[in-house]
Order: structure tokens, then sequence, then C-alpha cells
């Protein structure tokens, strides 16, 4: 497998329930490595940008407007396999649906308030990571 970045943001529900260090406990016991981070208050037109490919879609207000909610966690994790690495320790977006011991299971209440984003591939991670991380802030470890 080929050592991988992909992009992590600690949703608002999760940052205000206090477990950003459980979450990146997890992924430093999956072998994934915090290369970058920073917590942001996204503003509406970062948020919509980032999800613009949901911008058809009848939840995307909600999420937008979750999304500006409070503060979010954003992380650059790199590791084998870290693209898919990281979606399995999220667990599915439902997290009624979620398999136990996913973070969504564990910290999501509502499809809408899920706790964490992750990259969905190779391709979408970089452009997620160029979103919010000049090259110059991820660091090589
Ligand atoms: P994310 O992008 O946040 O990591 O989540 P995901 O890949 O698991 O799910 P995605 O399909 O990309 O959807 C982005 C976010 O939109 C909300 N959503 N609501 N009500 C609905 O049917 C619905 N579907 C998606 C979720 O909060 C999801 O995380
Ligand atoms: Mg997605």
């Amino acid at each position: 497998m080929a050592l991988e970045r992909t992009l992590s943001i600690i949703k608002p529900d999760a940052v205000a329930k206090n477990v950003i260090g459980e979450i990146y406990t997890r992924f430093e016991k999956a072998g994934l490595k915090v290369v970058a981070s920073k917590m942001k208050q996204l503003s509406k037109a970062e948020a919509e940008g980032f999800y613009a490919v949901h911008r058809e879609r009848p939840f995307f207000n909600a999420l937008v407007e979750f999304m500006i909610s409070g503060p979010v966690m954003i992380q650059v994790l790199e590791g084998e396999g870290a693209v898919l690495k990281n979606r399995d320790l999220m667990g599915a977006t439902n997290p009624k649906e979620a398999a136990a011991g996913t973070i969504r299971a564990d910290f999501a209440d509502s499809i809408d308030a899920n706790a964490v984003h992750g990259s969905d591939s190779l391709e979408n991670a970089a452009v997620e990571i160029a979103y919010f991380f000049p090259a110059t802030d991820v660091y090589a470890r």
C-alpha cells in the first residue's frame, strides 16, 4: 500500500463535545500521523466552497449551516492507505448505520451532526488539502 495523505475535519458537534483528543488518539493508534492541523471558524463561503460537489443536494444548506455553527478542527493525516483507513475509522455517514467502535458510532448524534469529515478519494484528498493548507504548512514526518 502507498503512503497517502487525506484531509480530516472534526466537525462543530465533536469539537463542542470536547473529543478532539480522543479522535486524534484513534488516528494515531491506526498508524496515521497528523502532519498539519488548525482550528478554524469557517465562513459561509468557505463551507459552501468545500462542499461544492453537494451544491444541488437537498441537504446542502443544512450541511453548510451546520459546518459554520462553531469552530472545526482541520488536519492532514498521513499513512499507508490513509484515505481508506480514515474512512474506515470514521464509519458510515449515518451514525445509525456506522459499525461499532467507529468515530461516528461513538461520537455522532445524527446524519447531519456526524462528528467528522474525511476525503473520499486520493484525488479529492489532494484538492481538499490544498483548499485549507498551503504546501509549506504540511510537514513531512
Ligand atoms: P463527509 O463528506 O462530511 O466526510 O461525509 P460523507 O462523505 O460520509 O457523506 P457525503 O455523502 O459526502 O455527505 C456530506 C455530508 O452531508 C450530510 N448528508 N446528509 N440527509 C442526507 O441524506 C445527507 N446525506 C449526506 C452528512 O452530514 C454528510 O456528512
Ligand atoms: Mg463526503
